[in-house]
C-alpha cells in the first residue's frame, strides 16, 4: 500500500534523527573540548527542536461534496478495512478535521465546542487549552469503534438566527449564504469548531498532518482556515468532481484559498468512475477525462500534469477488497507518487538547508576559538624559545616586560566596559523598535478605525496603513542594526590593533526577511478583507478572533526578528569575555614559564615540550572537529537516501 510514500517519509525520518544524533556527538566534543558558548548550545538545541518537531502539513480544501473525505479514507484509512471519515452525499464534514500522529498521546479525537467562537480566542490560543475541548478516546485496534466516534465530526446543532448571526453564520445582507430557516425559526449550525484526530498510522508517525476541510463556500469558513491554517500548509490537494465540472463555487474556493501563496498545489479530479458510460468506448471515456482535466487546468491556471483525475471510492474500495485491478483504475497511485515526489523532498531540501547554514555558522565560530588558543600557544613558544641561553639579570628584566604589558593590556578593560555600555544602548533602541507594545498599539488604532466603519474600504485601508507602519519599523530596526555593525566593527579593529585581540563582528541577521513575511501577512488579510464572507467579522467574538489572531501572526514575526539581533549582538561581544580570560591566562604562564627558568634551566626544555604537546592536542581537536563539522553538513545538504533504491 503507497510504499513509496511511507518509505519516502521513513526515510527522512532516519535522516532527521541521524542528523540529531550527530549534532549531539558534535555538542559532546564542543563541551569535552571546553569550546561550547551559550550561542552555539542555543542554536544548536534550536535546531534539534526543529528536527524533532518538522512535519508535512496537507490540507484538503474544495467545494462540499466533491469527496475530500472519501479520498483521505482511500490515502489513509483503507488499511482499516472499512469507511472511517464519514463521507456522504450533501454537507457531510461540518468542521475542519486535523489527523496526526504523536506518539506521546494516546490515540484519541478532540472536538472543539463551536461556542468557543463566541470569546474570540484564536484556535492558536485554544490549542493549549486542554479543557476548552472534548476528548474521545479512540482504539485503533478497533475500526468500528473509530468510524463511529469520528461521526462527530458531522454533528450540528439548532440555534437561533441570533445565535447563529453571533456565531458567524448568519448573515441578512448575504442570504444566499445563510443556512435553511427551519419553520421553528431555528438554524442549524455545525456542533464543532474544530477536530484533532490523534491515530497511529504509518504515515502520521512520520511526521505527516492532514488537514480536511469542510466545503468552504457556504458553511463554516472561519477566518482562522483562512488566515491561521492554510497558509502553515505544505501542500494543498484541490478537489473538483468530474460529474460536476469546474462550478463556480468551485473557482471562488480556488482564489479565495489557494488562488495564490506559497503553497505547493495539486489539483484532483475526482469521480472518474462516474463518467463511465456502457454505451461508450472505453476510449471515449479516457478522451472525456483528458478533455476535463485540460477544461479544469485552463479554469485554474496550472498545469495539466498536476490535475490528477481519480475515483477516490474504487480506490477505497480497491484497497479494501484487495482488488488491484480496481486500485489501479482509480489512479489514486499517480496522485500519492506525485505527493511524495513533490512535497517530501521540498520539504527536506528546505530543512537541510537551513540545518547546513546553522551548522555552517557554528563551524566558523568554533574554528575561530580554535585558531585564537593555537596563536596564544604559538606565541608562548616564541617567548619560551627566545628564553634559552639567557642570564639571570636578563631574564629579569624580560619577568619586567612582562608585568609591564600585562598592566598595559588591564588597560583594555575601561574600553570593553565603554563598548558594552554603548552595544547595549543600541541594542535596547533597536528591541524597542521591534517590541510587541508597540505592536499592540498599532493594532489598536487599526482596530478604532475599523469600528466606525466595518470592513469597506476604510477599514482596507486602516489595515494598509497599520501593515505600511510595521514595515518601516523593520526598516528602520535594520538600520540602527547597521549602525550597530558600524560601531562594532570600528571598535573591534581599534581593540585588536591596541590590545591584540582577534576580534570579528558576525554577519547581522537578515531582517528583509521579516519584511518579506510582513508583506505575505498583508496580502493575505488584505484578500481576506475584500472576501464575501469577511462580514462575519463584524460579529464581535470574530472581530475580537481577528484581532488577536493578527496580533499573534505580527508578534511572532516581530518577535523572532528581535530574537534573532539579540542572538547575533551577544555573538559579537560573546568572545569578550573568554579572550579576556585567556589572555590573562597566558599573562600567568609567561610569569609562571619565568621563574621556573629563572629556579632551574632543564624547567625551559620541558615548558617548550609542555606548549608543543599542548599545540599538538589543538591541530588535533581542529581535525576531528573538522571532521565532524563536515560530514554533519554534508549530511544536511545531501538529505535521506532515495528510497527507491534502497527499496530495490
Ligand atoms: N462516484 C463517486 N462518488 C464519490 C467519489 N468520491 C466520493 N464520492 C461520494 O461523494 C459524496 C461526497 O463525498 P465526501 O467525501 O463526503 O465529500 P467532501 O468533499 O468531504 O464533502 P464535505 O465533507 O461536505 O465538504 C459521498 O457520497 C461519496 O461517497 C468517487 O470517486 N466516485
Ligand atoms: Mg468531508
Amino acid at each position: 500500500m503507497h510504499n513509496s510514500v511511507v518509505a519516502r517519509l521513513e526515510s527522512l525520518a532516519v535522516w532527521r534523527a541521524d542528523l540529531d544524533r550527530r549534532l549531539l556527538r558534535f555538542a559532546r566534543f564542543l563541551g569535552e573540548q571546553e569550546l561550547e558558548s551559550e550561542i552555539d548550545s542555543t542554536r544548536i538545541e534550536r535546531l534539534r527542536e526543529r528536527l524533532a518537531n518538522d512535519h508535512v502539513l496537507v490540507a484538503f480544501v474544495a467545494e462540499f461534496s466533491r469527496g475530500k473525505s472519501e479520498l483521505i479514507n482511500a490515502i489513509f484509512f483503507a488499511g482499516a478495512g472499512r469507511r472511517m471519515l464519514p463521507a456522504t452525499p450533501g454537507r457531510t464534514t461540518m468542521c475542519p478535521v486535523e489527523l496526526g500522529h504523536d506518539a506521546q498521546r494516546p490515540a484519541q479525537l478532540m472536538l472543539l465546542p463551536i461556542d468557543t467562537r463566541l470569546q474570540g480566542h484564536s484556535l492558536a490560543e485554544l490549542r493549549g487549552r486542554e479543557s476548552a475541548w472534548r476528548r474521545v478516546e479512540l482504539d485503533p485496534g478497533d475500526a468500528g469503534t473509530v468510524a463511529e466516534a469520528l461521526a462527530a465530526v458531522t454533528q450540528t446543532r439548532l440555534v437561533t438566527v441570533d445565535q447563529a448571526a453571533a456565531l458567524g453564520f448568519w448573515n441578512d445582507e448575504q442570504p444566499q449564504d445563510n443556512p435553511p430557516l427551519g419553520d421553528d425559526g431555528m438554524v442549524e449550525v455545525p456542533a464543532w469548531r474544530h477536530a484533532v484526530i490523534n491515530y497511529p498510522h504509518p504515515l502520521l508517525s512520520r511526521g505527516m498532518v492532514v488537514l480536511d476541510t469542510p466545503g468552504l463556500n457556504a458553511i463554516g469558513a472561519e477566518p482562522e482556515l483562512t488566515l491561521g491554517l492554510l497558509p502553515t500548509a505544505h501542500a494543498a490537494v484541490f478537489v473538483l468532481a468530474a460529474d460536476a465540472g469546474v462550478t463556480r463555487s468551485d473557482l471562488e474556493v480556488w482564489r479565495e484559498h489557494l488562488g495564490e501563496g506559497r503553497i505547493e498545489r495539486f489539483v484532483v479530479l475526482n469521480k472518474i468512475d462516474t463518467l463511465v458510460d456502457p454505451l461508450l468506448q472505453p476510449m471515449e471515456v479516457e478522451s472525456q477525462i483528458e478533455r476535463q482535466v485540460e477544461d479544469a487546468a485552463r479554469a485554474l491556471g496550472m498545469p495539466a500534469d498536476r490535475v490528477f483525475p481519480i475515483s477516490a471510492r474504487d480506490a477505497l474500495s480497491g484497497r479494501v477488497s484487495g482488488d488491484d485491478a480496481l486500485l489501479r483504475k482509480s489512479r489514486l497511485p499517480e496522485l500519492e507518487e506525485a505527493l511524495a515526489r513533490e512535497l517530501i523532498p521540498r520539504q527536506r531540501e528546505m530543512l537541510g538547508a537551513a540545518a547546513a547554514a546553522i551548522i555552517g555558522d557554528l563551524r566558523a565560530s568554533v574554528a575561530h576559538r580554535i585558531g585564537d588558543r593555537r596563536r596564544q600557544s604559538a606565541e608562548q613558544m616564541l617567548e619560551l624559545r627566545g628564553l634559552r641561553g639567557k642570564s639571570g639579570t636578563k631574564l629579569k628584566l624580560m619577568a619586567q616586560r612582562v608585568e609591564a604589558e600585562a598592566a598595559e593590556f588591564e588597560r583594555c578593560v575601561t574600553k570593553i566596559a565603554a563598548l558594552r555600555a554603548v552595544k547595549s544602548r543600541m541594542l535596547n533602541a533597536v528591541l524597542a523598535t521591534l517590541a510587541s507594545e508597540s505592536l499592540r498599539s498599532e493594532v489598536a488604532a487599526m482596530q478604532a478605525a475599523l469600528a466606525d466603519k466595518p470592513l469597506n474600504l476604510g477599514a482596507k485601508q486602516a489595515f494598509g496603513t497599520l501593515c505600511s507602519r510595521l514595515r518601516r519599523a523593520v526598516a528602520n530596526a535594520s538600520q540602527q542594526v547597521e549602525e550597530m555593525r558600524q560601531m562594532l566593527a570600528a571598535t573591534f579593529k581599534q581593540l585588536n590593533g591596541e590590545f591584540g585581540f582577534s576580534f570579528t563582528v558576525p554577519e547581522p541577521p537578515a531582517l528583509e526577511r521579516f519584511d518579506t513575511e510582513l508583506r505575505l501577512l498583508e496580502s493575505s488579510y488584505a484578500r481576506y478583507l475584500t472576501i464575501t464572507r469577511a462580514w462575519r467579522l463584524t460579529a464581535p467574538g470574530f472581530k475580537e478572533q481577528f484581532r488577536r489572531m493578527l496580533l499573534s501572526k505580527l508578534r511572532k514575526v516581530f518577535e523572532t526578528a528581535a530574537a534573532d539581533v539579540e542572538m547575533w549582538s551577544k555573538g559579537a561581544t560573546n568572545p569578550i569575555d573568554q579572550q579576556l580570560r585567556e589572555r590573562r591566562a597566558a599573562f600567568q604562564h609567561r610569569r609562571e614559564a619565568m621563574q621556573r627558568v629563572q629556579l632551574a634551566t632543564g624547567e625551559l626544555e620541558q615548558r617548550i615540550g609542555e606548549v608543543e604537546t599542548q599545540d599538538q592536542h589543538w591541530v588535533d581537536v581542529q581535525r576531528r572537529f573538522e571532521v565532524l563539522a563536515g560530514e554533519l553538513i554534508e549530511r544536511a545538504r545531501s538529505g535521506p537516501a532515495e528510497p527507491e533504491r534502497n527499496a530495490a
